[in-house]
């Protein structure tokens, strides 16, 4: 039987911007928007995987909670989102990639109050993703802890996922100085809360930690996949506290985000996790993470 010839994706990426497909050069926003002047904004990352979109509701909803704590209205539905992201990845050809879809206050006076900007814009970009080596994944990840807090849950509470991500910058800039590709960041109690774009995980005597959301983490959507795959899998877990001297006697450690999936760590501040190698429970649980990937989110191309 014949097959249709493999779809690649397009040459000029097209973008989506407030209902209209645009060429990327045209994907232009105003200088008054205070998405861009005080990070008055929202937004999600999600992968697509084997032609479906992963947890693409689970992303929805988190945006929409998002939106609900700024007092930022969203002008579609979930369902008209759900369908916007499904055919930016259609007219770009995608089955396999990221999507950035953005939330921004929209133009605005230059002046902080959002009653001044009467239509927020939407954004979703489509595109391919660059990963992580794949020794990352087979050696494990160094890491350290840095100085900056992360931002109070009565400040900017960190489970709002907006454009204002210079409290995990000023974070990952510490990261870079040390040589190290991510930073935990601890609460103001010295308590962990979590990467600058992954959550935590710690396995210690078979049992799964990862910080609790009061601590100053992101309702991560992959932080929660891998919960489900720990209960099915029988793997015990917990949301407590911990503090650095968790992660440094922890027989295992992972991160877990969008982009990186789940990414094995086995050296902190310098210190070995464990044995210096990725767990078998992390293993375990990348495996039925992956598996999880192919039947989850909806269909690209029917
Ligand atoms: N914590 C923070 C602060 C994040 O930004 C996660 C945890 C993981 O959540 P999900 O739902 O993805 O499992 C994130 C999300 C990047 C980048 O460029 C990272 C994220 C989002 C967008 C871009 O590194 N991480």
């Amino acid at each position: 039987m014949w097959c249709l010839p493999y779809r690649f994706a397009q040459e000029v990426m097209k973008v989506y911007l407030d209902g209209q497909f645009v060429d990327e050069a045209d994907a232009k926003i105003s200088v008054f928007d205070h998405g861009l002047l005080y990070g008055d904004g929202i937004f999600e990352g999600i992968r697509m995987y084997h032609n479906r979109i992963f947890k693409l509701r689970e992303h929805i909803e988190r945006l929409y909670w998002s939106a609900k704590a700024l007092l930022l209205e969203i002008p579609m539905t979930p369902a008209e989102l759900v369908e916007a992201c499904l055919e930016t990845c259609r007219a770009n050809n995608l089955r396999e990639g990221y999507i950035r879809l953005i939330v921004t206050r929209g133009k605005g006076t230059l002046g902080l109050d959002p009653r001044r900007c009467p239509k927020p814009s939407i954004i979703i970009i489509a595109a391919t993703i660059q990963l992580y080596p794949d020794a990352v994944y087979s050696e494990g990840m160094t890491i350290a802890t840095v100085p900056t807090t992360r931002n109070l849950v009565n400040s900017v509470n960190p489970a709002i996922k907006s454009l204002n991500y210079l409290n995990n910058i000023l974070a990952r800039i510490e990261a870079n100085l040390i040589g190290v590709e991510e930073a935990i960041m601890l609460n103001t109690d010295g308590f962990v809360a979590e990467c600058t774009g992954d959550n935590v995980f710690i396995v210690q005597k078979g049992r799964l930690f990862t910080p609790p959301l009061s601590a100053g983490a992101l309702y991560g959507i992959t932080r929660n996949t891998v919960l489900d795959c720990a209960r099915v899998m029988g793997i015990p877990s917990g949301e407590p506290n911990l503090t650095r001297y968790d992660i440094y006697t922890a027989d295992e450690m992972f991160l877990t985000g969008t982009a990186a999936e789940m990414v094995p760590v086995v050296k902190v501040d310098g210190r070995v996790i464990g044995d210096g190698r990725p767990g078998p429970i992390t293993a375990r649980l990348l495996a039925a993470f992956r598996e999880t990937t192919r039947h989850d989110g909806e269909i690209i191309f029917a």
